[in-house]
């Protein structure tokens, strides 16, 4: 019995990377039954002469848009046009990664089609993300991609994700153009591109793995307690610890709220709350339904 990792699946065929050597596996009809599919990311045992996964290893954390498992970060990729800025999909991908205890990292790509006008609103939500703790990339079709990207990529499994049209193959080419993915023009009518990334591998970058991700990904929150997601917030989460209730402030109507007198303060960046509240309501409408 050897171990290895599921580096990509294409109908069936389970490549698995084992001591530098590729072994393309099948997986037996047991699992199922079971209902754990082996899937890209999963450390498994398998046997080298009938080439069949034996067991796949207790996972880290999985995520079912893209289907990966043990996934170390999830890259957060937007571009700033083309289509617009979304800082409410920002906001729901960065909840539900933390939620999964993944690490987020945030790229803002076409950097090169922001608009004099826009640049200062731009700069703003930047340094907003910035000043909360998060690790903050851009990319413009004029530049090479940055090496710190190149670094975060190093030594774990990480994943694009963002909407379709945003980049995400157009950087994984630039860095490495031998990847030869499929990008696409996108649809300037709707602002959107046209879902031209449909499978799931995991690609070598430096000494890491990252996959490329059709269109959105990761979009769902799931049915939660409001103060389990309330933590989702960070910088919400931080100042919790000066709310009269502390972690179990929603900071909505409760007194003496800090996150509130923060808002208040112009501290916090409104469109952040206004996506909070949206999403409380939103949960509380999925824990109604289940
Ligand atoms: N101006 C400009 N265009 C870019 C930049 N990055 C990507 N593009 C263009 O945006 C379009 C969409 O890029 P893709 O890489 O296919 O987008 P994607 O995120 O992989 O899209 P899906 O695979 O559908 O999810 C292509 O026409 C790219 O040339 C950039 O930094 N600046
Ligand atoms: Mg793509
Ligand atoms: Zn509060």
């Amino acid at each position: 019995m050897r171990e290895g990792v599921i580096i990509k699946l294409v109908s069936g065929d389970y490549s698995v990377l084992s001591d530098n050597e590729i072994i393309v596996c099948k997986a037996r009809g047991v699992f199922r039954h079971k209902e754990i599919a082996p899937r890209v990311g999963d450390r498994v045992l398998f046997d080298p002469n009938t080439r069949y996964i034996l067991q796949v290893l207790p996972r880290k954390n999985e995520l079912l848009r893209p289907p990966i498992s043990n996934v170390d970060k999830v890259f957060l990729v937007f571009s700033v046009k083309f289509p617009d800025l979304n800082l409410h999909l920002l906001d729901r991908l960065l909840s539900i990664v933390e939620y999964k205890g993944i690490e987020p990292v945030i790229i803002f790509t076409k950097i090169d089609l922001l608009e004099e006008n826009d640049k200062l609103e731009y700069q703003k939500v930047k340094e907003y993300y910035q000043k909360i703790g998060y690790r903050v990339y851009e990319t413009s079709k004029f530049n090479e991609v940055n090496q710190e990207i190149i670094n975060e990529i190093n030594g774990s499994i990480s994943v694009l994700a963002g909407q379709s049209g945003v980049g995400k193959s157009t950087l994984l080419n630039k860095i490495e153009p031998t990847f030869n993915l499929k990008t696409a023009e996108i649809s300037y009518a709707l602002g959107r591109g046209k879902h031209t990334t449909r499978y799931v591998e995991l690609l070598r970058v430096a000494e890491g793995w990252i996959a490329d991700t059709p269109g959105f990904g990761i979009t769902d929150f799931e049915k939660m307690e409001l103060s389990t997601f309330a933590r989702t917030f960070i910088e919400f989460y931080y100042l919790s610890d000066e709310c009269r209730f502390g972690s179990k402030c929603l900071h909505i109507h409760e007194p003496s709220c800090k996150v509130k007198e923060a808002l208040q303060q112009g501290l916090i960046l409104p469109s952040r709350y206004e996506n909070y509240l949206s999403f409380i309501e939103e949960i509380k409408e999925l824990n109604r339904k289940y």
